[in-house]
């Protein structure tokens, strides 16, 4: 049986999620993160060469990063709903998403939060410098970077609810987090009323509940 090895507000939750959509089973082991450095602890760490969450184990295998565990999973449970085949007519809409979740928009929201942890630990008298050269870099990068995703995502659930089409796909599911991340962050305004519609509709699917109360956190991110 697939072990999820579930970090408080991280990027696991969204296994969680794929599991419970699944309806498959599973056992769940829960950690918190470091109160002080807001990090994996060090049981976690011991988990996977990279330390990082999420991590499944399964026989013999213990396997790190999230697209390769929800690739693995639907290895194991294929499901041609949830993750469109070869040459169906949603699979080039449902890949582009899949990948952007964490080749485009996972780096972003990192970039920002480091942004933030930079500027609560430096100094107040050194942040009259650091914040104004930040905020540059975040205003030129981060948002121009972000807004245009943002707004390829307007486009595409203005027609159709989900990333890849139709119905829910893996695309949603990796984008749950870094689209969440966004909104906590104040980049999802009145302009985006199609992804904002569709953050309500993940959060009101049952899977996504049941998720949320084994979870038993108010959000996948740490909150700011
Ligand atoms: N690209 C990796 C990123 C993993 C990652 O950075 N996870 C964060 C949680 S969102 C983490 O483990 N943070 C705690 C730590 O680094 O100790 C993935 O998708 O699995």
């Amino acid at each position: 049986m697939i072990v999820l090895h579930h970090l408080e507000y991280s990027q696991s939750f969204r296994v969680l999620w794929l599991l419970e959509e699944l309806g498959v089973e599973y056992e769940l082991k829960k950690y918190n993160r470091d109160p002080e450095t807001h990090l994996a602890p060090e049981e976690y760490k011991k988990l996977s060469p990279l330390g990082t969450a999420p991590v499944i184990t399964h026989n013999n295998l213990a396997l790190a990063e999230t697209s390769a565990i929800v690739e693995y999973i639907l290895d194991l449970y294929p499901n041609p709903e949830i993750s469109p085949l070869a040459h169906s007519p949603n699979r080039v809409q449902h890949l582009f998403w899949f990948h952007a979740a964490q080749g485009s928009m996972m780096p972003l929201i990192l970039m920002e939060a480091i942004f933030q942890i930079i500027q609560e630990r430096t100094p107040s008298i050194l942040n009259i410098v650091i914040r104004p050269v930040l905020a540059k870099a975040s205003q030129g990068f981060i948002k121009t970077r972000m807004d245009k995703l943002l707004e390829k995502a307007e486009e595409d659930l203005k027609a159709n609810d989900w990333f890849g089409g139709k119905v829910l796909t893996t695309a949603d599911i990796l984008l749950s987090y870094p689209i969440e991340s966004a909104s906590m962050r104040g980049y999802l305004s009145d302009d985006y009323p199609n992804t904002r519609a569709w953050l309500q509709r993940i959060y009101n699917r049952p899977a996504f509940q049941s998720a949320k109360d084994k979870d038993g956190r108010s959000s996948m991110a740490l909150p700011l």
